[in-house]
């Protein structure tokens, strides 16, 4: 059985079955045969995931199903941390405060950029989901020198420029960088709303997040 084979075989069916116990045996099972953790992530975990949501469009699936394969999925990832971010426990490149947008509750996506930032050695102030304009405020007030912002869900996007507003009311928005990012998000929303920077996926997102702030 190959690598790609087996990631594609076992884990993806798992999330996509909604059974974490699955996942986490496949996860295990395909590290210990020297299948990389990215590799898990990218042809297993996230394919996995964007099937769920073509199950759902076509109403094969169901919120219920949706939440039981998203917490497959994160007991996945779970295993994949400490790999991914590579056990690095020396902080120097700067603070960011991530959390996804006020109304919105998809944090996978999030939670992967927050791996990702830990990994390059940021320190990251995780704020969850949910998470109101004046959180991200108060976040800066604490010292957070980026915002990263993740949205999910067209209706949940306006948050972010009025996030941006709220920085800019009071008035820290020019000592800071903001990278927002999400599947329903381009570049060009990105510019209209103001942000800082774009990035179409965790990895990119976080390495654009350190450059901003290297670039300061
Ligand atoms: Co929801 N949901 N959901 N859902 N859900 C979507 C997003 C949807 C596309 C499904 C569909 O219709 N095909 C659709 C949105 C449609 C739209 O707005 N255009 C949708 C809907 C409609 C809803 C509800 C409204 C359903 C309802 O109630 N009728 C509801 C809303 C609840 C709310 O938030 N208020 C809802 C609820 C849920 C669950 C709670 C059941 C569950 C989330 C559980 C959780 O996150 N803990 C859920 C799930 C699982 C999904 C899908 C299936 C999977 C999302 C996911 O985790 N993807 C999703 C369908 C899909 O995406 N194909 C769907 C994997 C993850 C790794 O990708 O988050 O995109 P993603 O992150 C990517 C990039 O976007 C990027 O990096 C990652 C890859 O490396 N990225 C960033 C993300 N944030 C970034 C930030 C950055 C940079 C990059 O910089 C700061």
């Amino acid at each position: 059985m190959t690598d790609t084979k087996y990631v594609h075989g076992d884990v993806y069916e798992g999330v996509i079955e909604g059974d974490e116990a699955k996942v986490q045996r496949s996860v295990e099972v395909a590290l210990a045969s020297g299948v990389s953790a990215g590799k898990v992530l990218h042809q297993a975990l996230i394919p996995a995931m964007v099937e769920v949501g073509r199950l759902f469009e076509i109403e094969e699936y169901y919120i219920p199903d949706m939440l039981v394969s998203a917490r497959a999925m994160q007991s996945g990832l779970d295993l994949l941390r400490p790999l991914l971010t590579g056990e690095s426990s020396t902080v120097t490149a700067g603070k960011v405060a991530i959390g996804t947008v006020q109304g919105d509750l998809h944090d996978i996506g999030k939670n992967l950029v927050t791996i990702m930032l830990e990994g390059i050695g940021m320190e990251v102030q995780d704020l969850g989901v949910d998470v109101s304009p004046e959180q991200f405020v108060q976040a800066v007030r604490d010292g957070a020198q980026a915002v990263c912002m993740s949205a999910l869900l067209t209706t949940t996007m306006p948050k972010m420029k009025e996030t941006i507003e709220a920085l800019a009311e009071a008035g820290v928005r020019s000592r800071i960088k903001v990278v927002v990012g999400g599947a329903p998000l381009t570049q060009d929303f990105a510019n209209r709303i103001g942000a800082d920077g774009f990035a179409p996926d965790a990895s990119s997102g976080a390495r654009l997040t350190k450059a901003l702030l290297q670039a300061v």
